[in-house]
């Protein structure tokens, strides 16, 4: 397919909803809570208020993850340009706030698409409206899917192009590695002879300056958290008392990762959805890992899953790396 009319006056070129399982909120939550060690699960941080919060964390000067990457995207945007070639089609799962991708496409040769994927329809549209309206010549489309599932991209009106599979943020890193794993085998799914991964990975670092990025002195990322016990008590009728949790983060060297928990002050009973708990003072709710690489850890987990780094960028100053990883075997 390949005479697709490029998108005009930022209408999108398409809008495909495989309308993803939706996730269920309520039963995970019960089923966090109820867990020996009560968890709840980072992907129900970023309702409306928890994004605007997000967009808060990548303000805050501990958190290096988002500027360091960006600026690294500049420093390797020559390269880029050179390795997808013209026309390339960029596709992005998860497609979150969209300056990262569109530093992307400002970098490469007239990429002839960009398609964003998200759970969330609204959200994606939007972010792919805006992407249409600011580039007239790139046919942009916008896919509702859960991207921890696989695809048939062949489904989809894309052009011939190259296909670069955009995964920044190091969103990785919020997977246990067994999960990481799976989800670089479900994106390699995605790609095709000489098509790419282009993955943000954020590395090991000093413990201290980790912990910051992780509870800074602005209170961003512990309202984070806090947001995520307001949702629960706006969508799933619960009692949990914001303020009688403290928010801890820390660096967890032998695992190789940030964890981060709320943590009782006091003995506390409440209830969600009609069901009733107690947490202990001094007992935790785990949110998120935050797991942290080496170049040649990530790297080695990418070619369990098929991928061959054909060339990674890393930044020195503040240790983040970005990958570009081609199937096995067609470097
Ligand atoms: C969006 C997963 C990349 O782990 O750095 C930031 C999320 N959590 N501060 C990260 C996050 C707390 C962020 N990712």
């Amino acid at each position: 397919m390949t005479d697709v009319p490029a998108s005009q006056d930022g209408d999108l070129a398409f809008f495909e909803d495989l309308h993803p399982p939706a996730s269920d909120f309520r039963a995970d939550v019960l089923a966090g809570l109820s867990r020996p060690q009560k968890a709840l699960s980072p992907k129900y941080f970023y309702d409306r208020t928890g994004s605007e919060i997000f967009d808060r964390i990548t303000q805050a000067p501990e958190y290096y993850v988002t500027r360091t990457e960006l600026a690294l995207l500049d420093r390797i945007g020559p390269e880029l340009r050179e390795l997808a070639g013209p026309g390339a089609v960029v596709l992005e799962p998860g497609a979150g706030s969209s300056v990262k991708v569109r530093k992307l496409i400002d970098a490469l040769d007239q990429p002839a698409a960009f398609v964003g994927m998200d759970i969330s329809g609204d959200h994606v549209k939007a972010a792919c409206r805006d992407i249409a309206s600011d580039h007239p010549d790139l046919l942009v489309g916008a896919v509702c899917h859960d991207f921890t599932q696989g695809i048939d991209l062949s489904a989809l009106p894309l052009p011939d192009g190259k296909r670069i599979v955009f995964f920044p943020g190091s969103t990785i890193g919020n997977f246990e590695l067994d999960g990481a794993l799976a989800l670089l085998q479900t994106l390699r799914g995605w790609l095709r002879a000489g098509d790419a991964l282009l993955i943000g990975v954020d590395l090991r670092k000093d413990g201290a300056a980790l912990e910051a990025a992780y509870d800074d002195a602005g209170g961003a990322t512990a309202d984070f958290n806090y947001n995520l016990l307001s949702r629960i008590n706006a969508e799933l009728g619960g009692t949990l008392d914001p303020s009688g949790f403290d928010y801890r983060a820390f660096w967890n060297p032998y695992r190789s990762r940030v964890e981060m928990y709320l943590q009782a002050r006091r003995d506390m009973g409440f209830a969600v959805a009609g069901q009733d708990f107690v947490i202990r003072k001094d007992e935790t709710i785990h949110t998120e890992n935050s797991h942290k690489f080496t170049a040649d850890t990530f790297q080695d987990l990418a070619r369990r899953a098929g991928l061959e780094a054909r060339t990674q960028c890393i930044s020195e100053d503040t240790p983040f790396s970005i990958h570009w990883l081609e199937v096995s075997g067609e470097a």
